[in-house]
């Protein structure tokens, strides 16, 4: 039977807005643990990692508090890193998007170790693709997959072991629709693989989905970044940072089903939720419904 860990990263240190620390307890009152359990799943929750507290001082270097970014990854990756060692599937509990960099850093150490191919896929409202140089905000959780592509700030790069965790090759957006100027210079010059909304309003969701995953094989380690302000801000209110005009709750959750039909699903981000921000913990209500369609919960036996 498969385990599902999950590891709470209680903290909004890579943000500027305030609330994504509870996001954790949000998803375990809206009821995480038990779904998965009720999916069939073996689940073991392994409570919160412990870090600095998010000091609010401005950015330093284009950066905003690196050295609690750093600490707070630092304990992701070595969590991470030991569930996917006991054969387990990592589920991140964010936490705001910087997060990533250490569980994907962990996973892409996995997967050369296990001779794995990892096959990213970011659902994301944002590219995320910002560096210290480049970025408007100075926030890191606008600068996760520059760090794992190896252009980011000294500290946070590098931890797979190689000097990008990812080739650019590896990952696919879905969902985008607020990416920077700068950032715009950056997909075009990696060839980032970047299914915007107009791409998903053109194709639609199921045909967007089936190039996204066209070549997950037996051998691909499938890691989902989920962010929740992928999201539009009608359904998922608690994000510190909506952009409407986002997927519908349908195109959603095709997405999310289209990635368990893969059954490659190997470890799982869920960041971004501002209960501070929510209406009634909607938000991580339905970051619930989608995971448990991501862990094979459709409407009908397949
Ligand atoms: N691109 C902006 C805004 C942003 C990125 N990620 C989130 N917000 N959640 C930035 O600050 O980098
Ligand atoms: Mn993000
Ligand atoms: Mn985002």
């Amino acid at each position: 039977m498969k385990t599902v860990s999950l590891i709470g990263a209680p903290t909004d240190v890579g943000a500027s807005v305030r609330g994504a620390g509870m996001g954790p307890d949000a998803l375990r009152v809206a009821g995480l643990y038990e779904m998965l359990r009720g999916h069939g799943l073996n689940v073991i929750d392994h409570g919160n990692l412990a870090g600095p507290p998010t000091p609010w001082t401005p950015p330093t270097a284009g950066v905003r508090h690196l050295e609690e970014v750093v600490a707070w990854n630092r304990a992701v990756f070595d969590r991470v890193a030991a569930v996917l060692a006991a054969g387990q599937v990592p589920l991140l509990m964010g936490g705001d998007h910087c997060l990533a960099i250490g569980s994907v850093s962990a996973v892409a150490r996995h997967c050369r170790y296990a001779k794995k191919k990892l096959r990213v896929i970011w659902l994301d409202a944002h590219s995320d693709v910002n560096n210290p140089h480049i970025s408007p905000s100075g926030n890191v959780h606008g600068m996760p997959v520059s760090c794992l592509l190896g252009d980011g700030p000294k500290p946070l790069v590098g931890w797979s072991g190689e000097p990008a965790a990812i080739t650019p090759a590896d990952i696919d957006f879905i969902g985008i629709r607020s990416v920077d100027a700068h950032e715009k210079q950056a997909i075009a010059q990696l060839g980032l693989q970047v299914f915007d909304m107009r791409h998903i309003d053109e194709h639609g969701m199921r045909n967007t989905m089936l190039e996204a995953l066209h070549d997950v094989d037996e051998d691909t380690h499938l890691h989902v970044s989920f962010d929740l302000d992928c999201l539009d801000p009608t359904d998922a209110p608690g994000v510190g940072t909506g952009v409407r005009g986002g997927p519908t709750y349908r195109e959603m959750q095709l997405c999310m089903e289209m990635i368990a039909d893969t059954g490659r699903m190997g470890s799982l981000d869920v960041v971004e939720i501002n209960p501070a921000l929510d209406v009634r913990n909607r938000t991580a209500e339905l970051a619930v419904e989608f995971v448990a369609s991501l862990f094979g919960a459709s409407t009908l036996a397949r």
